[in-house]
């Protein structure tokens, strides 16, 4: 199989740094009007580039900042660099230490007590303040995946990209649904970073990987206990599966179906799906945007957590398209976009090791 180029690498961290910082100025409204969230993209766009800034945005006052979505999404990232593989110590200690060191990026609600027990010298076993969370239900926040796509920009054998989405993952979200939309979301990008798959070839790749992931006991148990059917993930990428099928299908029904939530279940297959819609033109969306552009446009016009659902569609968009897609007046309008592209090279350059 011939190996990604390195364009998509630095496609998938610019598309999920994008969809983050955009989708963060909007994040927890429940509506969100279109025509509003294109104002802003014109405002951003009419900033003319800084060359060699880090931010265009000084015509414009401030950069938008990125949120816990990218702070645990570079945390992943540096420690995979730093180790040169998966060190769950060391991955768990960079979470912890950048929470404390910037608190106020927008973290869960519940997932600062991890970080708080992993900051205490008693900590020796990394996963189990995860184990804690919830009563020791463990949490099935999106968290997980929100950050993952670094371990399939690492390692190109799919079996290791399962294995180290699920540990990184745990090091948070101890409930399989949590770790399992985790795995999902880095089988995304893993897919995408593949050269021409087309639609139902990476849907149907996906669901048969999901229906081995969660046919596991815990995976079973643990959907039962939250009242769910078996299998939720998989049953999910059928429902996309439809979707597609149809000419067009309308927001209620994506937000039914899929939902825009902060539970893993209820953002990792809409981020798949947007994805997918979006490599078609939208009759909403106006022609000049390109695919990827669209795929993040269409995520935060669902409104609830549209940073993390941005973040993720823009991953998997950002490998598909490659950095071809990304245009600079958006990414010169997020904090810290070059250092983003330092680090894809350096996981380019990982990846082509192994
Ligand atoms: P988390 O582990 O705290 O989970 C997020 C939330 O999901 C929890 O606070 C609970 O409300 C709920 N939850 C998870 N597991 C369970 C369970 N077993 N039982 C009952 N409720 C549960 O943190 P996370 O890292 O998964 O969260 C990621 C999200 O938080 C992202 O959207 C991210 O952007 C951030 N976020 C922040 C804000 C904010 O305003 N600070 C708003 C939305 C999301
Ligand atoms: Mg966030
Ligand atoms: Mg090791
Ligand atoms: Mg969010």
């Amino acid at each position: 199989r011939p190996r990604p180029g390195l364009a998509r690498f630095r496609g998938c961290l610019a598309g999920a740094l994008l969809g983050d910082c955009l989708g963060a100025v909007f994040e927890g409204r429940s509506v969100v009007k279109l025509s509003e969230l294109l104002s802003f993209l014109k405002g951003l766009e009419a900033a003319p580039p800084e060359e060699g800034g880090e931010a265009a945005g000084s015509a414009r006052g401030e950069s938008l900042p990125y949120t816990d979505d990218t702070a645990m999404s570079r945390s992943v990232v540096q420690s995979l660099l730093a180790k040169q593989e998966f060190d769950e110590v060391d991955m768990a200690k960079r979470f912890a230490e950048e929470y404390k060191k910037e608190p106020n990026r927008g973290y869960g609600m519940a997932v600062v007590n991890v970080f708080k027990k992993l900051l205490s010298p008693k900590c020796n076993d990394v996963f189990e303040p995860a184990r804690a969370q919830f009563n020791g239900k463990g949490s099935y926040g999106n968290g997980g995946a929100m950050r993952v796509a670094g371990i399939p920009l690492v390692y190109p054998d799919i079996q290791d990209v399962k294995k180290f989405a699920k540990l990184s993952a745990e090091l948070t979200h101890a409930n399989s649904l949590g770790y399992n939309g985790a795995i999902l979301q880095a089988l995304a990008v893993h897919l995408a970073l593949q050269e021409g798959l087309s639609r139902e070839t990476f849907l149907e790749q996906l669901i048969s990987h999901m229906e081995h992931v969660e046919a596991d006991d815990k995976s079973l148990s643990d959907a039962r206990a939250l009242g769910f059917e078996d299998l939720p993930f998989s049953r999910r990428l059928k429902k996309i599966k439809e979707f597609l099928e149809l000419s067009s299908v309308p927001k209620a029904d994506v937000l039914f179906e899929l939902g825009n939530g902060i539970a893993a279940l209820r953002s990792v297959p809409t981020a798949i799906y947007s994805f997918l819609r979006c490599m078609d033109a939208d009759p909403d969306i106006p022609e000049h945007y390109n695919a990827l552009q669209r795929t993040i446009i269409y995520c935060i016009s669902l409104g609830g957590d549209t940073d993390t659902i941005a973040t993720m569609a823009g991953a998997i968009a950002g490998a598909y398209y490659g950095e071809e897609q990304v245009p600079p007046s958006w990414e010169q309008s997020c904090e810290a976009f070059q250092e983003t592209q330092r680090m894809a090279k350096s996981l380019y350059e990982l990846y082509c090791q192994r």
